[in-house]
């Protein structure tokens, strides 16, 4: 997501970092560049001016400062990442819940937006906080909408109310209300209503979701738009704002090739924040959409807040707790660690989709590698660890020629591929000892694949050096 958005602004960051001290003249540079990635990728013009001249001023105004510190980019940097994160809304909004049960959220966008989709996304999202969400059929345009959303509903478990003879059949805004209805009575928190769209903005369409609107009365009306649809997004906003009008904005389709002019503007030109996003066609590709990790996205630093969330709900807390114990001790991290960790690693879904949240790695030569990732390295890895004996685990300084021809014979690997195992668990290993020492990475998230996590604390660790920012994002921007 905003590849090509990102490797222009890391690289027009990164020329900054060559220069030193930074003049007036390098400022005008590379807000031009700026200027030029953010209109190529699809944002608004005036929302594109509007950046950059604050941008320009900001750093102008503070350059005397900027230069004064070690790392003059640095300042330059922090400027990008703070405005950044204002047009992408600032913080991170959720859903306001009704102050008497039934929360009702209405999903308002043009056809092929995702709003099925994210019907079913959402419900499962508030059903793993606990809710009981019903989904309510109020797209009666095609003949099918109410059946997709049957089936959306039977995948994530959440019940759907569609008309039926006395609901109001051919007649959404009956529909949604005795659905609101049903939710009243069979105690539903949560009421979301899926609408019908057109492959257009029209008059008829704005007119019944304004019915269903004052029908139901929802507390949130989420628009849902497809980011691909560039600048057009911000059009389409525009008109459901006015003939209808919502409360936040749904970006749908980020897994594909949005360029981001959609994300960008959208905000600024609505006045309306980016709530959800979705990233992909499975029930679980969706979440809450954080300014400020979107920002570290684009910036080529990754997303490590996301990552360790994902670490933590994938990672068995017995197994953290014994590795937290165990690195607390002081003990070093062997190849029995490196399998476990392998194998809590797989349980994390796409390897490469992880991969992709870290520093860096969404640009140039990392993009790449990530790209040919093969998860089917996790189990030839596997394999050959498997094939060693307890001891060789344990230690693979003890790992002789001899050994290492068996320990492939038995996994059906070739020698080279043990070495190279070899060689990054030992380079891991290492790496993990200069952790210990010092710096190191947030909690919760492994470096590479195949390493442990950070322990959650670090109380039983020598003082840490102390980052200048508590922000990892900051900080990687530091270490750069
Ligand atoms: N790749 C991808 N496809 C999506 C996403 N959201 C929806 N889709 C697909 O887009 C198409 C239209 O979605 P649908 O929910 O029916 O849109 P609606 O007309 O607004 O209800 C379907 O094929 C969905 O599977 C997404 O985030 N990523
Ligand atoms: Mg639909």
């Amino acid at each position: 997501m905003f590849d090509s958005l990102s490797a222009k602004f890391s690289s027009a960051l990164t020329s900054l970092r060559s220069r030193g001290r930074i003049k007036a003249g390098d400022i005008d540079e590379i807000v031009a560049e700026i200027r030029t990635a953010l209109i190529e990728s699809d944002v608004a013009l005036e929302v594109a001016d509007t950046f950059t001249a604050t941008i320009k001023e900001l750093s102008l105004s503070s350059l005397e400062q900027i230069n004064k510190s070690t790392n003059p980019a640095n300042g330059i940097f922090e400027i990008v990442n703070s405005e950044l994160i204002k047009i992408l809304g600032g913080q991170t909004r959720r859903i306001r819940m009704a102050k008497k049960a039934p929360t009702v959220i209405m999903l308002v966008g043009l056809q092929g937006a995702g709003k099925t989709s994210l019907a079913g996304k959402l419900a499962l999202y508030l059903k793993n906080q606990g809710n009981t969400p019903l989904l309510v059929a109020s797209d009666l345009q095609r003949p099918n909408a109410v059946n997709q959303l049957q089936q959306v509903g039977a995948a994530v478990g959440i019940p759907v109310f569609a008309p039926e003879p006395g609901n109001g059949v051919g007649d959404p805004v009956k529909v949604a209300q005795a659905g609101k209805k049903f939710a009243e009575d069979k105690l539903h928190n949560f009421v979301i209503v899926d609408t019908a769209g057109r492959l257009g903005v029209d008059e008829e369409l704005m007119s019944q979701a304004s019915r269903i609107r004052d029908a139901v009365k929802p507390d949130e009306i989420l628009f849902v738009v497809d980011a691909m649809l560039g600048q057009d997004a911000v059009r389409t906003a525009s008109s459901f704002l006015e003939g209808v009008g919502f409360d936040g904005v749904v970006l749908t389709k980020l897994d594909g090739d949005a360029r981001g002019g959609a994300a960008l503007s959208i905000v600024s030109l609505t006045g309306r924040p980016i709530m959800f996003a979705a990233t992909g066609e499975k029930p679980s590709d969706f979440d809450l959409f954080h300014p400020d990790r979107m920002a570290s996205r684009i910036l080529g630093l990754g997303d490590v807040a996301t990552l360790a969330e994902q670490a933590k709900a994938a990672f068995d807390p017995d197994l953290s707790k014994k590795f937290e114990e165990k690195y607390a001790a002081g003990d070093d991290f062997t190849l029995i660690d490196f399998l476990s960790q392998l194998q809590a690693m797989k349980k994390m879904g796409s390897m490469t989709k992880m991969l992709g949240m870290l520093p860096g790695m969404n640009s140039g030569a990392m993009k790449k590698q990530l790209d040919n990732f093969d998860e089917g390295d996790l189990v030839k890895t596997e394999a050959i660890i498997q094939s060693m004996t307890p001891a060789e685990r344990h230690d693979v300084k003890i790992l002789n020629g001899m050994r290492r021809a068996r320990i492939a014979k038995g996994s059906g690997r070739a020698v080279s591929e043990v070495n190279n195992l070899v060689d990054r668990f030992t380079s891991a290993q290492k790496m993990m000892r200069q952790m210990r020492k010092g710096g190191g990475l947030p909690a919760g998230l492994p470096a590479i694949p195949g390493m442990p996590p950070m322990p959650k604390s670090n109380k039983a660790l020598p003082p840490k050096k102390k980052s200048k920012s508590g922000n990892p994002a900051k900080r990687a921007a530091e270490q750069g």
